[in-house]
């Protein structure tokens, strides 16, 4: 009977730090990233000047050009930018971008 109590309060105990762990999720809200597919990406100084314009547009946090697969991975704080501003800031550098489906 004590052993069987016992195995009730670990798995208690257990489940109780769940709700804990889930609040970290919640304090890396101000974060999103995102795979934009990005076109015409021809040499090395391409890399750069996306990664550049990315960076430029308020809230991003930071851009990383993958030229193999013609991709950008994206972090930004979505309450200060969106998808929308950065395919714009892509684009106008004169790469086509879209979200990566
Ligand atoms: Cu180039």
């Amino acid at each position: 009977m004590l052993r069987h109590l016992l195995t009730i309060l670990i798995l208690t105990a257990a489940f109780i730090e769940i709700p804990a762990q889930a609040v970290v999720p919640e304090t890396q809200q101000s974060a999103q990233t995102v795979t934009l597919t990005v076109g015409n990406l021809t040499c090395a100084m391409c890399k750069y000047t996306v990664e550049n314009a990315l960076k430029q547009v308020e809230g991003v946090q930071s851009a990383q050009v993958d030229m193999e697969k013609s991709i950008a991975v994206v972090v930004f704080d979505p309450a200060r930018t969106g998808v929308e501003k950065l395919i714009e800031a892509v684009t106008n550098a004169g790469y086509p971008a879209a979200v990566k489906q």
